[in-house]
């Protein structure tokens, strides 16, 4: 079955955030980098590269349904945060609006009896479950380290031990 124009053009646009995500990510890396936090800044260059893979996915997806891959234009990243617990919450904040366009991306489906997309996006579903899980533990972590120095420089060799 060939992929609906609206479905691939839907799938292009998660391309897009998919790839924002990454930028994002980046950009709160390079942010930890300048507050010497290299431990943090690690775990969000691997976030960034996770991110970089959930866009290809799509990418090798569209293109295995017979479909034509179109990218778009990024906006500019936030570069500067309030420190990490700023950070944190606006990862946990961008990791739910995903699971909303992904929730979209899975009604479209639905409504169009695409099922290979539903079984596609059914990964999507599960990844955000962890994303948000994720994401929501370290920073109740770090709500309760506060401006305990000590506690935050082993947080910060506790993150950047992640691959
Ligand atoms: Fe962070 O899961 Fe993709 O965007």
């Amino acid at each position: 079955m060939e992929l609906s124009k609206k479905m691939q053009d839907a799938l292009n646009e998660q391309i897009k955030e998919e790839m924002a995500s990454a930028y994002i990510y980046l950009a709160m890396a390079a942010y930890c980098e300048s507050i010497n936090l290299p431990g943090f800044a690690r775990w969000m260059q691997a976030q960034s590269n996770e991110e970089l893979e959930h866009a290809m996915k799509f990418y090798g997806y569209i293109h295995e349904r017979g479909g034509r891959v179109v990218f778009q234009a990024l906006e500019q990243p936030q570069a500067e945060y309030d420190g990490p617990v700023d950070v944190f919450e606006k990862t946990l904040a961008h990791e739910q609006y995903i699971t909303g366009c992904i929730h979209n991306l899975y009604g479209l489906a639905m409504e169009e009896k695409d099922y290979a997309s539903m079984g596609l996006l059914q990964w999507y579903v599960d990844e955000q479950v962890e994303e948000e899980s994720t994401a929501g533990e370290i920073l109740d972590t770090l709500k309760l380290i506060g401006d305990k120095g000590q506690a935050l420089f082993m947080m910060d060799r506790h993150l950047g031990s992640r691959e």
